[in-house]
């Protein structure tokens, strides 16, 4: 179908596309102005899946305030419709859509018969690299990462981020390369976000496995030279409170996180309450950059939820932490479902980011693995205050969205995990995630993508990298600094080398301008020796012999 939108506005009074939307004919019709009847009855939740064939479409659907699932293709969004408000908004809209889930509950509950099936016919395990047959629970992550961290202890140790999330849970992920004790050691960071939303767990549930793929095969050639070059850090479940009320059970539809009142804690259990469901902010709509801007919500209550101020969260708090203090070159936010590759900008009346070719480029390279279409994020719709846009303006690293799948927001375990994190498959015949994520390591060590800084120094001396800047806001008057900040640790031979994003930002490259960093040496007891601005463009090398 693709009417546009004039007709579908005519079509949806009459009956057919009435049905189509599950709805009472009385609902179209005050659609069309008439007084509003009582609302039916609210029967199961349903998602249905919306025509969209323009952008415009999209965008329009994006700010009903309604939840959107994903999309399968974009000319089309799938929605959740819980209420008969839900339905109507759509209909005044002008939108017409078909079911494809009519319960949601009941699909859930075959998907889990469905992998209980599963894990029983694979005594011996999947060909996942971990073997799992079925979804992780938040404590498996945790108890996982720490066992191999044990197992392997030279190449990955466990992460703890810097804050607790709001009902005081460790947010936590691990840190893999060869001589990854060794911190400090200006090798270029690639960074692996999954779960920044509760509800699509393959996104935590794949990075995990690169995880196990990364440390059991580091004696392979390919591995061994990402693992030598590029220090991998891998958050599977960002946000843990909000994926503990999906995961467990007792809302597995829960999007955001648990902030039910802005500047508050939850009350002990608040946050699985039938009655909170619709509160809390959206971890992918909190970050710096355009914050509370176009495809996010004021309402607490709408699953866009821009929160009560830019990094207001403790899940967007740690990965702004994480980021400002890691030279992170390429950060992929994992998300489900749409299968995308999405890369900044996520608003369509942003600038073209300089380093677009690249982005493209890479962000076709990796999609083309996985059988994904690879777009600007604001060609599915507008978004604002996302993790890549926030990361990439402010550090110029480069940064994706992926978006898994195009059956749910956890398919069965075999069609959501099993067969797309090594691909080969009829839906995905390329090399699967695997691919795409080993793509982006290896990226992330060409230092023709990032920038190098290098020279000699006194053994044992701590070199800092900083910058501060001004992230904007939609409103540019709200402007708030931002401050980037790493060390390094001048090795033995007393010759460094640091694999650093460039000292430019985007924004600044693209007004014509140059930006340098501030790089000093400190000696152990933390006096400063030394202090120099560098310049470094993408691709480019500055050599720094530092008076320490
Ligand atoms: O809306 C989102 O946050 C993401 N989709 S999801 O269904 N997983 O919620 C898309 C984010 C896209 N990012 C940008 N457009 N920058
Ligand atoms: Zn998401």
């Amino acid at each position: 179908m693709t009417m546009n939108l004039q007709r579908r506005k005519v079509a949806l009074v009459g009956a057919g596309a009435a049905l189509v939307l599950g709805l009472p004919l009385a609902v179209g019709h005050s659609a069309a102005g008439a007084p509003k009847p009582t609302p039916p009855e609210d029967g199961p939740t349903q998602i249905v899946r919306v025509e969209t064939p323009t952008r415009a479409d999209r965008n329009k659907v994006a700010d009903l305030g309604l939840d959107l699932a994903g999309t399968v293709g974009v000319d089309s969004i799938d929605v959740i419709v819980e209420t008969s408000a839900d339905r109507a908004a759509l209909a005044r809209a002008g939108f017409s859509g078909q079911v494809v889930v009519k319960d949601v509950k009941a699909a859930e509950r075959e998907r889990v018969a469905a992998d209980k099936a599963y894990a029983a016919a694979k005594p011996g395990g999947s060909t996942l690299p971990s073997r799992r047959t079925a979804y992780r629970t938040l404590a498996d992550y945790g108890t996982e990462m720490a066992a191999l961290a044990a197992s392997y202890p030279t190449q990955a140790r466990m992460l703890t981020l810097n804050h607790d999330s709001l009902e005081g849970r460790d947010v936590q992920g691990i840190e893999i390369s060869n001589g990854v004790n060794a911190s400090d050691d200006g090798k270029p960071t690639y960074l692996l976000l999954g779960v920044h939303h509760a509800r699509e767990w393959p996104s935590a549930e794949l990075v995990t496995e690169f995880a196990y793929d990364l440390l059991q095969n580091a004696a392979t050639t390919r591995i061994q030279n990402i693992l030598d070059s590029v220090r991998v850090l891998i958050v599977p479940v960002v946000n843990p409170d909000g994926f503990q009320v999906s995961r467990g059970g007792a809302y597995e539809l829960k999007r955001k996180n648990c902030r039910l009142t802005d500047g508050q804690f939850p009350a002990d259990g608040a946050c699985a309450l039938r009655a909170n469901r619709a509160l809390g902010t959206d971890p992918n709509r909190n970050y710096g950059a355009l914050w509370n801007g176009p495809g996010a919500s004021p309402f607490p209550t709408d699953e866009t939820y821009f929160g009560a101020g830019p990094f207001s969260e403790p899940e967007t708090q740690n990965i702004r932490e994480l980021i400002s203090s890691r030279q992170v070159v390429t950060m992929i936010s994992n998300h489900t479902y749409s299968a995308l590759v999405l890369r900044p900008p996520g608003w369509n009346g942003a600038e073209t980011p300089a380093d677009d070719a690249l982005m493209t480029s890479l962000g076709d390279q990796m999609a083309a693995q996985m059988s994904y279409q690879s777009i600007r994020g604001y060609e599915l719709y507008n978004t604002s205050g996302t993790t890549e846009d926030w990361s990439y303006t402010a550090t110029g690293g480069l940064g994706f969205t992926f978006e898994h799948g195009t059956q749910g927001f956890h398919p069965q375990f075999a069609t959501g995990v099993v067969g797309p994190y090594s691909g080969g498959t009829r839906k995905m015949p390329g090399g699967g995630v695997r691919e795409a994520f080993l793509i982006a390591a290896e990226s992330s060590a060409n230092a023709a993508r990032h920038s190098v800084i290098e020279g000699t120094a006194t053994p044992g001396v701590t070199l800092r990298l900083t910058k501060t800047f001004q992230t904007e806001p939609w409103n540019p008057a709200l402007a708030f600094p931002d401050t980037l900040e790493s060390t390094l640790v001048v090795p033995a031979s007393g010759a460094w080398t640091w694999h650093v994003n460039p000292s430019t930002r985007p924004a600044v490259t693209a007004a014509g301008g140059t930006e340098t960093w501030t790089l000093t040496c400190e000696n152990p007891a933390g006096t400063v020796l030394d202090t120099q601005q560098v310049t470094v463009a993408r691709g480019g090398t500055a050599t720094e012999n530092l008076a320490c």
